[in-house]
């Protein structure tokens, strides 16, 4: 190489590589959200409690999101803690919250094994109901549900995790023991006859690991064949560093929307620990141990959220939606799986992380 084009190159790679170094969040086009950036794409929605939605962090959701999702408020425990009575407070206060600033709503989740009443599944000695009765209370439940925010939640999470994660089919739940799979089924055809107009969701984790993948599908599958009404499979995305691999997400969007499925990534985060992490609390247990965002996680998460958001808009023809699962590292539930973790992309002022940076630089 001559000297001349020696220091051309030279010069052009120094400017190149300080490029590179000096892209920081605090360049980040502050007149934008995640939702601007993503317009073209889909949705970009978030889990909520009501407590945000008067706090702070209201402002952060109003700026960055399209679309929310209650984290608790609409689970069948916390919606209908007894037979005959219906706690709307908070549903509706997100509800509301939606309407007034033109939010899409997503519904989550109508049948579930965890943070189901007792009562729902006992008679008044205490027995097992049978199956036609259990039928019949979800029945009523979903139907008083989904008619209530008829045209105001445009999807529902209907069923929620019923694959197992051992070598068996259906996980074993309340609900398989005393129907088999017939509650999903009815689970599906109940909220397709409260609203009609409802896109409704099979929802799940671990969806990229193989095993419960092909699970997942050949349940979908066997609906779909069954003219069952589900339009849509909710991938949840509660991811790590280390999971998912570029390949085994592809494959899973590939996969599902071969049945001419809608896709969703519906609680996405991205854990600073390695691992699968799955989407369920391992006990319930709430210590909140100190651990810092060490600068390796900071740039492990940054690339990991890099590849994912380059998948999404990859296959933007089959994504309908991606919704993070919590605002910001100020409040996660991850936080309650024994020590803190960091998996979301503001930080716990609620600013941006570099990883935001990555997710909108396309
Ligand atoms: O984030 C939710 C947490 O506040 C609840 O305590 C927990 C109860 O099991 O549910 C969490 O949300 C879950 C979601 O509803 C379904 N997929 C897994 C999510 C994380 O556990």
């Amino acid at each position: 190489m001559k000297r001349k084009s020696k220091l051309i190159y030279f010069t052009c790679a120094i400017a190149l590589c300080s490029a590179v170094l000096a892209w920081r969040p605090s360049q980040i086009d502050t007149d934008k959200g995640l939702k601007d950036y993503y317009k073209k794409y889909f949705p970009i929605g978030v889990a909520v409690t009501p407590r945000e939605l008067k706090s702070e962090e209201s402002n952060l959701i109003v700026k960055e999101f399209s679309s929310i999702t209650p984290e608790n408020a609409m689970k069948m425990g916390p919606i209908h803690p007894e037979e005959n009575r219906f706690n709307w407070r908070d549903a509706d206060s997100i509800v509301a919250f939606a309407q007034r600033n033109r939010l899409k709503m997503r519904g989550h989740t109508l049948c579930w094994h965890a943070q189901a009443p007792g009562w729902m599944f006992k008679d008044s000695t205490g027995n097992d109901v049978s199956k036609d009765v259990l039928i019949e209370r979800l029945r009523k439940h979903i139907n008083t549900v989904v008619s209530r925010y008829k045209g105001k939640i445009y999807a529902w999470d209907v069923v929620n995790e019923a694959i197992a994660d051992d070598t068996t089919f259906l996980r074993k739940s309340k609900w398989n023991q005393i129907t088999g799979q017939e509650f999903i089924e009815k689970a599906f055809q109940f909220a397709h006859e409260a609203d009609p107009k409802a896109v409704l969701f099979y929802n799940d984790y671990n969806t990229e690991q193989p095993a419960k993948r092909e699970k997942i599908y050949k349940l979908l599958k066997g609906l779909l064949a069954k003219g069952i009404p589900v339009h849509g499979v909710g991938l949840q995305a509660h991811w790590s560093v280390t999971n998912p691999s570029r390949e085994e997400l592809e494959k899973s969007i590939e996969l599902f929307s071969s049945l001419g499925l809608q896709v969703q990534f519906t609680e996405l985060d991205i854990s600073v620990y390695a691992g699968r992490q799955g989407g369920q609390l391992i006990n319930g247990e709430r210590q909140q141990a100190k651990a810092v965002f060490t600068p390796e996680m900071e740039q492990q998460q940054l690339e990991k959220y890099k590849m994912v958001f380059e998948v999404f808009r990859k296959y933007k023809k089959k994504i309908t939606g991606v919704t993070f699962w919590n605002i910001s590292d100020r409040y996660t539930w991850l936080d309650g799986r024994g020590r803190k973790n960091y998996p979301l992309l503001f930080d716990t002022n609620l600013k941006p992380k570099k990883a935001y940076a990555e997710v909108v630089k396309f």
